[in-house]
């Protein structure tokens, strides 16, 4: 791990075996940290908070930013290579993310030195107001496998453009990346303490920093449970939190849709990073006049997606990530049957498709009605459920018939519809004629259970800032 600036050993001496799960072997070894490191992260960085840290200009602190910006670039195919064989992600999806990483960092680097505050002309004669902005302290991350060092990175560089200074809790399913990354954040010349990396399991060394006095503001990416539980354990130490917990996200196909454009992007919203996306488009709704022939060309588009070796730059799915999911998804796929929803289509081993690990090919369901498991559960997986629409208002009372809200997409060619519809659309981000775009400026959040508070964009910074209100009275 890294606290303080230095390598650093579990006190415990225990470590935790990382699997590939292309072939379920054990890969690589993690450190399983205890309260007591938990105890020196927090110590490490609170002080870096009051001290080195806040004692560089926002510039400086912007140019450590871009710095390791480039050293994320020089470094960008190692890491692609370390989370292929860590969370199985195909390795040309994990390079188009880390090709995108540096840009990231360059965003909020940019950002450190232009959050301005405000002179207010209060109605008092005599007294002159300002406003600043103050980071909330120190920020602990916790981070899921399924794109660990982007997520990371989504967390991390808007508490550092605050002037926070960070501890990450990544997955135990997936901390090689985010450990490598600890090693780019010492090389690039960041004070000790700026950015801590802390491995190991959620239950132990994660809920020991949540409740840390010295932590401030807890940001999560992760399942409901997860969520539920470091969001308990912060409200108790009246801790605020971030949270981004997953959806069910709805994508609408009108008659009118450019279905050569709406069949890929809709195969490529749920089967890429084989459907273990929080924004995965995994409840599709098919308006009558389309929905034969949109099905007939999905089925062929997915028939196309080669599942096999993370590694192979053909591969477009890889394995699931832990043993855990795998079997989630089983029992999904279990209830759809049993609720009688139709397996419309089952994919199949592609050649290169390894003979272990845990591969699932995509499955796309019909026959599927509101109160299915498969329509209603985050199965975070490669599933598709599909529902037949007749009307807009239909389409929009099933999208919004859902305890979440990360993710809407909506297909027509109707400049009317669309400019309707996207306000009707309960969901943090809603995506018209396309899919799953993602970038830095712009903020990402969930409306309903899928969470609050947001990432990316400039209201990512402000999570990280407390505003102080300063009164000077003059005669
Ligand atoms: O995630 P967890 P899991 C969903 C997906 C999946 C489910 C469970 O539906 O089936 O989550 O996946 C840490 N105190 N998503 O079990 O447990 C944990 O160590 C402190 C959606 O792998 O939520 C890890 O670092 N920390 C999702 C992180 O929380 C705790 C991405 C996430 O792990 C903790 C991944 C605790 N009590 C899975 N419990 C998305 N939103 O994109 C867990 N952790």
């Amino acid at each position: 791990m890294q606290i303080g600036g230095k390598a650093h050993n579990p006190r415990s001496g225990e470590w935790l075996g990382s699997l590939n799960p292309a072939t379920e072997e054990v890969w690589a070894m993690i450190p399983r940290a205890s309260v007591e490191d938990a105890e020196v992260a927090a110590a490490a960085a609170h002080e870096a908070l009051r001290g080195a840290w806040a004692k560089l200009t926002p510039t400086q602190r912007g140019a450590l930013m871009f710095r390791l910006a480039d050293l994320l670039e020089r470094d960008a195919e190692l890491l692609a290579q370390l989370d292929a064989r860590d969370n199985g992600k195909p390795i040309s999806e994990l390079r188009k993310q880390y090709a995108y990483l540096p840009q990231h960092w360059r965003y909020f680097g940019g950002l450190v030195d232009k959050l301005e505050a405000q002179v207010i002309p209060v109605d008092r004669n005599g007294v002159f107001n300002f406003t600043r902005h103050e980071p909330v302290g120190v920020v602990l991350a916790i981070t899921p496998w399924n794109s660990p060092l982007v997520i990371a990175s989504w967390k991390v560089a808007p508490a550092l453009a605050a002037g926070c200074t960070t501890i990450v809790k990544p997955s135990e399913h997936a901390s090689i990346s985010t450990l490598h990354f600890a090693k780019l954040v010492a090389e690039a010349g960041f004070p000790a303490g700026v950015v801590n990396v802390v491995t190991g399991y959620g239950h132990e060394v994660g809920e020991a920093l949540v409740a840390h006095a010295k932590v401030a503001k807890v940001t999560f990416t992760g399942g409901e449970a997860g969520g539920r539980a470091v969001s308990t354990l912060a409200a108790k130490h009246l801790k605020p939190t971030v949270m981004e917990l997953g959806g069910k996200s709805p994508v609408i196909v009108f008659d009118d849709a450019d279905l050569d454009r709406a069949v890929p992007t809709v195969a490529v919203g749920i089967f890429s990073s084989s459907g273990q996306s929080c924004v995965a488009g995994s409840r599709l709704l098919l308006q009558a006049g389309i929905y034969d022939e949109f099905l007939r060309r999905l089925i062929d588009r997915a028939r196309a997606i080669v599942v096999g070796d993370p590694l192979s730059a053909e591969t477009a799915m890889g394995p699931i990530t832990t043993r855990a999911q795998f079997e989630m998804i089983q029992s999904h796929l279990f209830d759809a049957h049993e609720q009688g929803a139709i397996c419309a289509f089952k994919g199949e081993r592609s050649s290169n498709f390894p003979s272990g690990g845990l591969f699932l090919p995509p499955h796309i369901f019909t026959g599927v009605t509101p109160q299915m498991r498969v329509w209603r559960e985050e199965v975070f997986g490669p599933v598709l459920a599909v529902m037949r629409f007749e009307t807009e208002a239909e389409a929009v009372a099933i999208a919004n018939d859902s305890p979440f809200g990360l993710a809407a997409g909506l297909w027509t060619r109707d400049l009317d519809r669309a400019l309707r519809l996207h306000k009707e659309l309960q969901a943090g981000t809603v995506w018209i004629n396309s899919y799953r775009g993602v970038s830095s400026m712009t903020p990402l959040g969930g409306f309903k259970r899928s969470g609050f508070g947001r990432e990316n964009g400039q209201e990512a910074v402000r999570e990280f800032l407390q505003t102080k209100s300063v009164w000077m009275e003059y005669q």
